[in-house]
């Protein structure tokens, strides 16, 4: 089988899929684009114009979701619990967890320091209800690592970068969350699902957005 994953050197959505090859040790290329000036084929292969796009022996998939199942279903031993009621409850979290990302996001975009403090609202009370959902781990679903951390690892990629600049979240008000967070960043699937130089490039796109933090990187 021939994979070939479009990517974007920042996008978290990308991010989920590496981790999910590098964990189950699948071979894959990887081309990455300029998403501020797609080329003509990536524009023409994929219908929502956004990354990620997994190629298989040339057939388009996209949908970073859609992409991980595909990925776990042919390839290893499953990372998806096999129970149903699991495997829902877990699709659903994958998706609240694409919301983490786009409050993440909306906390670099935002213009003014009123628009920051309340994504920054936002993002504290998604890790609150997160952390009620979490018990001692290590993993979102306790001993098991599955596609659900896959999906969460590039929340806590950003976060510790913003935070330590920002300081906007404090460990103490969700050590589950914190230690989770810790657990996965460890992991050499995760370490290595991101660009050598991603710290520098995710600064400088903070630094650069033109938004209420760029002038407090
Ligand atoms: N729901 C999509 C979201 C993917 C997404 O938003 N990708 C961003 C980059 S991180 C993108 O390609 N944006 C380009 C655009 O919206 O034009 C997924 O999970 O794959």
């Amino acid at each position: 089988m021939s994979l070939e994953l479009i990517s974007f050197k920042l996008c978290p959505y990308v991010q989920r899929s590496v981790i999910t090859l590098l964990y189950k040790e699948v071979p894959f290329d990887i081309t990455y684009i300029d998403l501020n000036n797609p080329p003509e084929w990536f524009q023409e292969i994929s219908p929502l114009g956004k990354v990620p796009v997994l190629k298989v022996n040339g057939a388009v998939l996209f949908e970073s979701a859609v992409i991980n199942e595909y990925i776990d279903e042919t390839t290893g031993s499953p990372l998806h619990p096999t129970d149903p009621l699991l495997r829902a409850q877990n699709r659903a979290w994958i998706e609240y967890f694409s919301t983490m990302l786009m409050t993440q996001f909306q906390m670099v975009n935002a213009e003014t320091e009123e628009a920051f403090e309340a994504r920054k609202s936002d993002m504290l009370s998604q890790i609150q209800r997160l952390e009620s959902q979490l018990g001692s781990g290590p993993y979102f679903n306790g001993q098991d690592f599955s596609l659900a951390d896959t999906a969460a690892a590039p929340i806590f990629t950003r976060m510790v970068l913003m935070n330590e600049r920002l300081n906007y979240f404090d460990p103490a008000t969700a050590p589950h969350f914190d230690q989770w967070g810790q657990t996965l960043l460890a992991m050499p699937a995760v370490k290595n699902s991101v660009v050598d130089d991603f710290d520098e490039l995710y600064i400088h796109f903070m630094k650069n957005m033109g938004s209420y933090i760029s002038s407090r990187i």
